[in-house]
């Protein structure tokens, strides 16, 4: 399919492996996207190896900075997406705003899609971001965007409630959509009730004008290991596919398929590492270019 617009996507590099923007960009340009990447991190490899990482972290002004050069020259004329991701202080969020600011207030700003995964922690691991986040993407950053993509710990942070019924889950949906966006995606959801062999992912979507919200549920079988890189390369194809085709189902059909296909292809390009290893696995995007342009569509969305 043929797509148009720019992205802006600020998010971490690594130079090696694929979390942040490594998982992010390829798949966008494979869905037909020009990618304008921001790199709000330069580290050596993800956070979680067992030696530590090196490398730099963009600080708020010099974020800053580079808008600023692409203001003069005018290159943000055409960007109709802004994705962001992992973001590691309130200082660097508080230029993210900034950055909100200025592609909003172009001549045709109030088109731009903004894409937030709200990034705070995981129903395992807790925070690893600090605290403070909460509030500000709460208050001021949720506010400004169109799709927002909390884990089920995010969205529970993000609402103060804690999802353990579909009502529950409704609830948050709503709440979330009270403070902006029309599209709210809940990743790898666990309910009381849930198989824990399997993962669900909820897409609300509320119509503003006909004031109607439909929810959306599909439920996808937990691969054994573990993975990085997973929840930026799930935003990434929200965004790419919800620009390409207006229909809710369909789109988490075709990114949860994606998901689903290029975990498996990772895992047996991967039989080494023993299942229950503490260190993820690298997702073998490259390897993984025929799905995420033509993904096998095997698990179906259903409504709820
Ligand atoms: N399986 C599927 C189909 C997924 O989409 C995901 C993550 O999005 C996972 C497994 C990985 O789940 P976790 O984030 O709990 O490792
Ligand atoms: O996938 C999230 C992520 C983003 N950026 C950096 C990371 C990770 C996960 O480990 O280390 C730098």
């Amino acid at each position: 399919s043929c797509s148009s617009g720019r992205v802006l996507s600020i998010q971490s590099h690594v130079v090696s492996g694929y979390v942040g923007n490594k998982a992010a960009v390829f798949p966008l340009q494979l869905l037909g996207f020009d990618v304008d990447p921001i790199n709000s991190v330069h580290f050596s490899n993800h956070t979680g190896f067992p030696n530590g990482f090196e490398g730099d972290v963009l600080q708020g002004d010099q974020l800053r900075a580079i808008m600023k050069g692409l203001e003069r020259n005018d290159l943000l004329s055409d960007v109709e997406h802004l994705l962001t991701g992992y973001i590691g202080s309130a200082s660097f969020l508080s230029a993210v705003l900034d950055v909100l600011q200025i592609l909003r207030n172009r001549p045709n700003g109030k088109r731009l899609r903004y894409v937030c995964d709200p990034v705070l922690g995981d129903v395992g691991s807790g925070f690893y971001v600090p605290q403070e986040l909460v509030q500000l993407f709460r208050d001021k950053v949720i506010p400004e965007a169109n799709v927002v993509t909390p884990n089920q710990f995010e969205a529970e942070q993000l609402t103060g409630m804690t999802l353990n019924s579909v009502d529950d889950v409704k609830v948050a949906c709503k709440a979330l959509h009270d403070i902006g966006p029309s599209l709210v995606v809940i990743t790898s959801v666990l309910l009381k009730d849930d198989k824990d062999d399997t993962i669900s992912v909820y897409a609300s979507k509320r119509d503003e004008e006909k004031d109607t919200t439909e929810l959306w549920c599909i439920q996808c079988p937990q691969l054994p290991g573990r993975y990085t890189g997973t929840g930026d390369l799930l935003s990434s194809l929200l965004l790419g596919h919800s620009a390409i085709e207006n229909n809710i189902p369909k789109t988490l059909e075709v990114v949860m398929n994606t998901m689903s296909a290029v975990i498996k292809r990772t895992l047996e390009l991967s039989p080494d590492i023993p299942l229950d290893s503490d260190h993820p696995r690298e997702l073998r995007l490259i390897q993984c270019k025929a799905i995420i342009e033509n993904p096998p569509i095997e698990l179906k969305a259903q409504r709820i």
